[in-house]
């Protein structure tokens, strides 16, 4: 080897691993005096929250809905909000749409439980946290970061509790369930099934699709089916909207109020009058309030604090004895 290219060779070698040390390349000689720079922390001011909301089907929802907005204001942060009335699709392209704009947080109230391994792929890959609101999906647990919500088969247990209480003696009754696939139908189905009593049977089930609207042609139904009273002595409704549009089916039946054990879920202001006027008769808790404890959650996720992976939302079970006395100070 010529002493020239010996040189060349040198100084090459020299300079290759000058550079490298300056591009970050983890340097072992000459120890660094210098701290890495204190990480930002990030406040409500820099948080982007994408809330595609599924819908405005029930008082639930707008309480919901009214909450989040609430909240975003409250706190200072930016909301991109929208409603996908009742479609999946919908809200996928909405959540698209969120990762494009490069959103700090997403938080998915999911219309359905099954269908969104891919989108929350998407979103993972593109870094941004999700936390699933209100109900449930059935995408692995990786694909987001945490769930907020109701216990929804505990709400089924509940209810199952009171025709238990009302039917020692055993009964027939129907059911108006929620949007088929949903988190909360598949949990209250679940429970009421989990905990009824082997005497009380469920006749018949068919969704209302949790608005007043299809509820009542669903309880038209039924009646020409069913002779209340002598068929079924019982119904437990997905949640009130349905409730209120049973209710109307009903009175137009000639059906009276009490001539029927009523169990609803939500606790809205509609189910409370229900229970004042005799319809109802229990309302299982379900709270929409969920605004403060998401956006608390989603600046954590901002500045990578831990968070838990599941949040149960405390409720309970309202009855037609107090239901007057408290109808004026519920929020919803
Ligand atoms: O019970 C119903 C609404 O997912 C818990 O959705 C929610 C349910 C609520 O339409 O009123």
């Amino acid at each position: 080897m010529s002493k020239k290219l010996l040189f060349t060779i040198l100084v090459t070698l020299v300079l290759t691993s000058l550079m490298l040390s300056a591009c970050g390349a983890p340097a072992t000689s000459a120890p660094s005096t210098t701290q890495a720079p204190a990480k930002k922390t990030f406040t409500y001011a820099d948080m982007t929250l994408c809330y595609p909301q599924l819908g405005a089907e029930s008082d639930w929802r707008t309480a919901n809905t009214a909450s989040i907005k609430e909240t975003a204001d409250k706190v200072g942060a930016k909301l991109i909000f929208s409603d996908a009335q009742q479609k999946q699709e919908n809200q996928i392209s909405a959540i698209r749409a969120c990762i494009q704009q490069g959103v700090s947080v997403i938080a998915l109230p999911p219309v359905v439980e099954d269908g969104w391994d891919a989108v929350l792929t998407e979103a993972k890959n593109a870094g941004i946290p999700v936390i699933i609101v209100d109900r449930s999906v059935s995408a692995d647990s990786s694909l987001y970061a945490a769930h907020i919500g109701s216990d929804m088969k505990l709400e089924g247990e509940r209810a199952a509790a009171e025709f238990n209480k009302k039917f020692p003696n055993g009964a027939s009754i129907l059911e108006l369930s929620g949007t088929t696939g949903s988190g909360a139908a598949v949990g209250r189905a679940a429970g009421l099934r989990n905990k009824l009593n082997a005497n009380i049977k469920i006749i018949d089930s068919q969704t209302g699709n949790f608005t007043r609207a299809e509820a009542l042609p669903v309880m038209q139904a039924f009646l020409q089916k069913y002779k209340p009273g002598v068929d079924f002595q019982g119904i437990f409704i997905h949640n009130d909207d349905m409730g209120i549009g049973a209710i109307e089916a009903l009175k137009a039946a000639g059906v009276k109020p009490g001539d029927l054990f009523i169990v609803s879920v939500d606790g809205t202001r509609g189910g409370f009058q229900a229970m004042v006027d005799g319809w109802f008769q229990a309302d299982v808790e379900c709270n929409p309030l969920l605004g403060p404890q998401v956006f608390e959650m989603a600046l954590k996720l901002m500045n990578g604090q831990p968070v838990d992976r599941e949040t149960l939302t405390n409720e309970t079970v309202y009855y037609p004895d107090n239901a007057a006395q408290l109808l004026p100070s519920r929020k919803y």
